[in-house]
């Protein structure tokens, strides 16, 4: 039986040219594709040293790296189960994931070493390594004693591949169990869709701890045999640099607002590109508009989530429509429905609903919530509201989950309400996102205190700060005397949203 594993898939695209580069890191390193069999094959036999085997869970957080990318790529070889985690979570909640995912080796950044050793300890993790941006840290180091393997372990597809966190309506963040097959489907499927090539020049300024940055880019990259423009983050004048020569781009709409406000952008700029893609988040259609005003190009929306990776894209060839996300994926069925999942007239709004060999396996160890987001017919059930039209061209017109995204982040308000409601002074509060010049949608708060102890913007803001990543950190905080409610008695955040949408106009 052939091998699942979606390194193999990867090797199989090589390019025969031996100084072909995969990774162009704007430091001057490189990294080529000739190098990737040795250098993963001694991170594999690093991983094995530390005892990580086939089905072991490796968590990752680290700064955005070539040596990164090699040990998620070492992670798929060994068939261990790979857990990026966002550089921006704190301590407190990097405990949750180590005690949640239970792996046997934690990688960290040099930086927070001192701060998570005790965590990692108290989630009874045996194995802690670090890494740095700059390849400093214990994992580079100990790369040097340990065996190389060249083996690629054979794995099922169905076999985990990686363990993503999406934070839950319920306040507690679930894994996202994603297999061999899920991810090399979607890969496969992306690259034939999109046109890639293997002269295309990959700009990549997403971080690579969630799908958009490690999946959907660096997988097409990899099918493709192709070179990528690897930065350590989106910078704007790095971005502007770097585009001449560049053919693909991908980006959270933030990146294209950003991009329009430099007035250096413009065709010339541009030249060397075929393709603008945009995701996580929608995008607005006076942004589609000014882009194409301002470059030529059209940019390409696509629309995905971390439970199935890319489920809709707007079409290469054909029409790409501002404001829609175009169809379902090859192999990808989408239908939108009611309530219990009956299926609407085309024209209507509904849930959107999908199955296809991109969906993931369910949530780690939650077997209930697992269940609670599939129909019985064993569609997932996207929580996304949508209308598909004759053609089968789907637009995303609101969300039926309490979820706010900013900048290409979830944030769930569940989770910080939570956080809110703890504080002292507080009887209860309700977190909303309104629209935000730079970020799409802005968290803000709105708290009503219980006197017990005096509360402000301010000591709302200051309390948060070691408790939440920063992006999940209300941008303003509003305290008032009562929330409005229905005659349910439950918060109408539609009100709330209207009454401080201007908040960051
Ligand atoms: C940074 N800050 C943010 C965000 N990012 N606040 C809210 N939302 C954010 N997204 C904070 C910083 O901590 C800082 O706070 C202040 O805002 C300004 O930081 P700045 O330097 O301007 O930010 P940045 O470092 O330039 O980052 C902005 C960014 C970044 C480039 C838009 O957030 C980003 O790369 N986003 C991409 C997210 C992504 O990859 N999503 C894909 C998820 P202070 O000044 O107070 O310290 S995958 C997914 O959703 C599915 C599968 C899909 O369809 O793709
Ligand atoms: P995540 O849980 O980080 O994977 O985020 C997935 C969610 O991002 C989806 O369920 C959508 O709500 C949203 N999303 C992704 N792409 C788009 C898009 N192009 N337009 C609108 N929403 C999007």
């Amino acid at each position: 039986m052939s091998n699942a594993n979606l390194y193999e898939l990867f090797s199989q695209h090589f390019p025969a040219d031996a100084d072909a580069v995969f990774l162009d890191g704007v430091d001057g390193r490189l990294l080529r594709y000739s190098d990737l069999p040795a250098r993963t094959g001694q991170m594999v036999g690093l991983l094995h040293a530390r005892g990580v085997a086939k089905g072991d869970r490796v968590v990752v957080q680290v700064e955005k790296s070539i040596d990164a990318v090699l040990l998620y790529l070492a992670c798929l070889r060994a068939g261990a189960i790979y857990i990026p985690l966002n550089t921006a979570y704190t301590p407190a909640e990097v405990g949750y994931f180590l005690g949640d995912a239970a792996p046997r080796l934690f990688v960290c950044s040099p930086a927070t070493r001192d701060a998570l050793a005790p965590v990692a300890a108290a989630a009874g993790v045996a194995e802690l390594l670090d890494l740095g941006a700059d390849g400093s840290g214990g994992l580079v180091d100990a790369l040097a004693a340990a065996p190389v393997s060249d083996a690629t372990a054979g794995v099922a597809p169905d076999d985990l591949a990686a363990i993503l966190y999406t934070s839950g309506t319920t306040g507690r963040s679930k894994g996202a169990m994603l297999s061999h097959a899920n991810l090399a489907s979607n890969a496969r499927v992306l690259h034939d869709y999109w046109h890639w090539r293997r002269d295309d020049v990959l700009l990549h300024a997403l971080p690579i701890f969630h799908v958009h940055g490690l999946f959907v880019a660096l997988h097409c990259a990899l099918l493709g045999g192709s070179r990528v423009i690897f930065m350590p983050r989106f910078d704007v004048a790095t971005v502007l640099e770097r585009l001449p020569g560049a053919t693909v781009m991908m980006g959270v709409p933030t990146f294209y607002t950003r991009l329009l406000d430099q007035p250096a952008l413009d065709r010339g700029l541009c030249a060397d590109m075929r393709l603008f893609i945009s995701g996580s988040a929608p995008l607005l259609a006076d942004t589609h508009r000014d882009f194409e005003a301002r470059t030529g190009h059209r940019i390409l929306e696509r629309y995905g989530m971390t439970e199935a990776g890319m489920i809709t894209s707007n079409p290469y060839h054909g029409e790409r429509v501002a404001g829609t996300v175009g169809f379902a994926l090859p192999g990808v069925l989408a239908r939108v429905a009611d309530e219990h999942g009956r299926e609407l007239p085309r024209g209507e709004a509904g849930v959107l609903e999908i199955s296809g060999p991109n969906v993931f396996r369910g949530y780690w160890q939650m077997p209930e919530k697992t269940a609670e987001e599939f129909r019985a017919d064993g569609w997932f059930i996207t929580g996304d509201i949508a209308r598909m039209d004759d053609d089968g061209r789907v637009t995303i017109v609101g969300r039926a989950k309490d979820l706010i995204i900013s900048g290409g982040f979830n944030v769930y308000p569940k989770e910080i309400e939570s956080q809110i409601d703890e504080l002292p002074g507080v009887r209860e509060s309700a977190v909303i996102g309104v629209p935000h010049p730079d970020f799409g949608e802005g968290v803000t708060a709105v708290v009503v205190p219980d006197r017990s102890a005096p509360i402000s913007e301010q000591s709302v803001i200051d309390a948060l700060r070691d408790r939440l990543a920063r992006f999940k950190q209300p941008k303003r905080v509003f305290v008032v005397d009562e929330l409005p409610r229905n005659t349910m008695g439950k918060v109408q955040k539609g009100v709330l949203r209207d009454t401080y949408k201007d908040t960051f106009a």
